[in-house]
């Protein structure tokens, strides 16, 4: 497995790392109460999230108040106004878009309950609107996708004129739709002759993904070398719909996706997935010392990345025991 850390909230060393410390009246022994507005329950990815913020917070001594939005913006906006008006200690939330944020944020600051981002970010002009944002680089994890399958394909000696992707989106509008397709394409712009032939949303679940992977079958068909999914869901629903399309998956047409979930271990096992870039669900601990931190009137950083890697098929027996998502 090829390690890759980047703890940028210890070193301290880059610009984005702007300590901000948000004064916020201490509890005097009353446990904390954090609301957390969660996306949804699309993947396996986030069901491992949702039990990381909830052990977390049991472990902490913190009171959760949980709501899951339905992969619905709506929805989210509508429990943060709630926990206002619950006059809750923090508000988290990992946000199902990257706009729109700003009238509901301006609440919160008005209401002098701070916030903080976990997994995804959002668009803001005014930076004073959450505190902090804790999660993956999600544009190095396109970067890394990009560059193991250029690696591997030139190692396989696939030298073809013209080498056909196909991508499956995360959910459209999504921090990590929008950084990693744009990681990938960083990689695809200095080896030309991988190119992306079809791209749609599959909304980060199996169903859509083996969906939208039977419409690019039924157009493309043979004509498909790689799929490039943004998740390990949307993976898995596309291998099914490779199989029924009487195709090898990872031997015909070559995948590589991202989480690092249990069952992409699974399938790179099973010899149907080639390679899955990490995004860590586990933030759970770090969310509830920030928020416990915040409550004593300490500094928190302003911008935590977890410490991922990528696992090609080759080590996943080997590294499977390890795994604790
Ligand atoms: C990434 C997270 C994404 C996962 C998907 O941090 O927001 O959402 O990659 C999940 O599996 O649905």
């Amino acid at each position: 497995m090829i390690k890759f850390s980047k703890i940028l909230s210890v070193c301290g060393l880059s610009l984005s790392v702007l300590a901000l410390s948000v004064m916020a009246a201490p509890k005097g022994g009353k446990p904390i109460v954090l609301g957390f507005s969660q996306v949804g329950a699309e993947s396996e990815w986030r069901t491992a999230n949702t039990e990381s913020i909830k052990s977390a917070a049991k472990e902490a001594g913190i009171t959760l108040k949980f709501s899951d939005a339905m992969n619905k913006q709506e929805n989210q906006i509508k429990a943060i106004r709630s926990f206002i008006a619950q006059k809750v200690d923090v508000i988290a939330f990992s946000p199902t878009t990257t706009t729109g944020w700003e009238p509901v944020l301006q609440e919160a600051k008005k209401a002098k309950i701070p916030v903080i981002l976990t997994d995804r970010g959002v668009d803001v002009k005014d930076e004073s609107l959450y505190v902090s944002l804790m999660g993956s680089d999600f544009k190095i994890e396109g970067v890394r996708a990009g560059e193991w399958l250029v690696d591997y394909m030139n190692k396989k000696g696939i030298t073809k004129p013209t080498i056909n992707i196909v991508e499956l989106q995360g959910t459209t509008g999504s921090d990590p739709a929008i950084q990693r397709k744009a990681g990938f394409e960083e990689v695809l712009a200095k080896n030309p002759n991988f190119k992306i032939i079809r791209s749609q949303t599959g909304d980060f679940t199996r169903a859509k993904g083996k969906e939208v992977m039977e419409a690019f079958l039924k157009t493309e068909g043979k004509n498909i070398d790689v799929l490039f999914a943004h998740n390990d869901d949307m993976a898995i629903g596309a291998i099914q719909a490779i199989e029924e399309a009487g195709m090898k998956p990872a031997t015909d047409i070559v995948i590589v996706s991202i989480d690092a979930v249990k069952g992409a271990f699974e399938a790179m096992m099973s010899g149907k997935l080639n390679c899955t870039v990490e995004c860590s669900p586990l933030l759970g601990p770090q969310l509830m010392q920030a928020a416990k931190d915040l409550m004593a009137g300490k500094e928190i950083p302003r911008r935590v990345i977890t410490d991922e890697g990528v696992f090609p098929a080759e080590v996943a027996a080997k590294e499977f025991p390890n795994r604790k998502y």
